[in-house]
């Protein structure tokens, strides 16, 4: 009973219908490809300590919950929707709450078989799907629609939720990167051991496997800015993907040594997605691949026709079945999934103490890039601004919390309508900080106000 079973429903474009979107284009004569699954071509990726392995605990068969709320997940973003994916360190305080709080709320949510967050990653777990998103070119376009079906989930909860990425290249120059502000609280919480800090805290996973855990900068290392230097400096897929590329240039071997540098779960493919930390790393090699096309199109290659005629193991080639609804392979180097989504990347160059746009991030001078800060120095900065406006944050702070109580669950309840929420609600909620902050406003006028004109919304 696996999800090759699910008849899944799209939205208003028909997409994975099981037919292909893009032909194959090799040299520059399009072909349609026959898969031969009789006979797999014996390849060794080289990497066997992070290659699935099939485990019968993950099989177990989905109920007609389980698949309505999957079916669920397969839309693409409405016309007009963006969705801004922001380096982790990007986001507002505010952002980085509904991310956290997000994904909670489907860790929490046990209408589904174990719960919707796990049950999620325990597709990513699945052999009929995990064979296809591992060891081959197939890997970057598995997970850029498993991502969005995540995002999906994510803004079933939040509706202006989207996927923050964490670009582990901003953290490989500092002499300890296991000391990065991402290992803090925070964000993804502690990295030494069961994570007992951070929004993750105490998080239980399924199998066996037992609490949340990780073991940071134990083994291998981070990728650096050289590492996507190199992959830009590649024009094909195919360079910069198994069974073809080698290390230092394939996207999946470098992103396999940022899994196991993580350790714990993150450490095994097939139960990777359990942690959080997953989600914020495979945004980021999506983004790359995305520079990587933007690259492609720059020299007048078309990423949507870009699939290597050598794909290595058959799961992987183009017409595959993908094993996440009745995707193939080759469905995945379309240009539909991404199409409404942009990211958004820390530079150097913004004026003032926060020179790459957050708090958390500094300006290499003699590099001109960015660089996180450790948690001691965001300790330390924020020791010092906290005599300034410690009175002032808590009174925001419990004025946002208020506003927060009164609308997220009604706002869940009620059917109020996304555009209401993104066009109204959470720009008023900024003025209101902003408002606060200068101190034109007092905090009880603005809340006073948001809660009428809320109020009227749902009247
Ligand atoms: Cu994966």
């Amino acid at each position: 009973m696996i999800l090759c079973f699910l008849l899944l429903q799209w939205g208003t474009q028909t997409v994975g219908q099981g037919v292909f979107i893009n032909p194959v284009n090799t040299n520059g004569t399009v072909r349609v490809e026959f898969v031969e699954f009789e006979q797999p071509l014996d390849f060794d990726i080289h990497d066997e300590s992070m290659f699935a392995t099939s485990d019968p605990r993950f099989e177990f068969p989905l109920t007609e919950a389980d698949v309505t709320w999957l079916n669920s997940l397969f839309s693409l973003p409405e016309e007009g929707e963006t969705r801004e994916r922001k380096e982790y360190r990007l986001l507002t305080e505010e952002e980085r709450e509904y991310f956290h709080r997000a994904v909670n709320m489907l860790k929490n949510d046990t209408t589904v078989s174990l719960n919707k967050y796990d049950l999620l990653a325990n597709i990513h777990s699945r052999s009929s799907s995990n064979t296809a998103a591992h060891g081959g070119p197939g890997f970057l376009g598995w997970h850029r629609v498993f991502l969005l079906l995540f995002e999906n989930a994510l803004r079933q909860m939040i509706p202006t939720a989207t996927l923050p990425y964490w670009d582990c290249t901003l953290d490989h120059p500092l002499s300890h990167p296991s000391e990065s502000v991402i290992w803090s609280d925070v964000f993804l919480g502690n990295g030494d051991g069961e994570v007992n800090t951070g929004p993750f805290r105490g998080w239980n996973t399924q199998f066996g496997f037992g609490l949340l855990h990780r073991q940071v900068s134990s083994l291998r290392h981070l990728m650096s800015v050289h590492d996507l230097r190199n992959i830009l400096e590649e024009d094909f897929l195919g360079n910069i993907s198994y069974p073809d590329t080698k290390s230092s240039k394939n996207l999946e071997q470098l992103h396999n040594n940022v899994h196991v540098w993580v350790g714990g779960l993150m450490r095994k493919i097939e139960i990777g997605a359990f942690d959080p930390v997953f989600y914020v790393l495979h945004t980021f090699i999506d983004k790359v691949w995305e520079d990587f096309r933007v690259h492609q199109r720059s020299k007048e290659i078309d990423p949507t026709k870009d699939y290597p005629e050598f794909y290595g193991r058959r799961n992987h080639a183009s017409f595959a079945p993908m094993g996440l609804g009745n995707l193939v392979v080759i469905d995945g180097i379309s240009d539909v999934w991404n199409k409404n989504v942009v990211y958004r990347q820390p530079s150097c160059g913004n004026s003032g103490q926060n020179e790459c746009g957050s708090k958390f991030l500094r300006c290499d001078h003699s590099t001109w890039t960015c660089v996180s800060k450790t948690k001691d120095e965001v300790t330390k900065s924020t020791n010092k601004d906290k005599h300034k406006d410690t009175t002032l944050s808590r009174t925001l702070n419990s004025g946002l919390k208020e506003l927060d109580n009164l609308y997220i669950p009604s706002l869940l309840n009620s059917g109020i309508s996304h555009s209401v929420y993104s066009d109204f609600l959470y720009p008023l909620k900024d003025r209101q900080s902003t408002a606060m902050y200068s101190e034109n406003v007092s905090q009880s006028s603005a809340l006073q106000k948001a809660k009428e004109i809320y109020m009227s919304h749902l009247n």
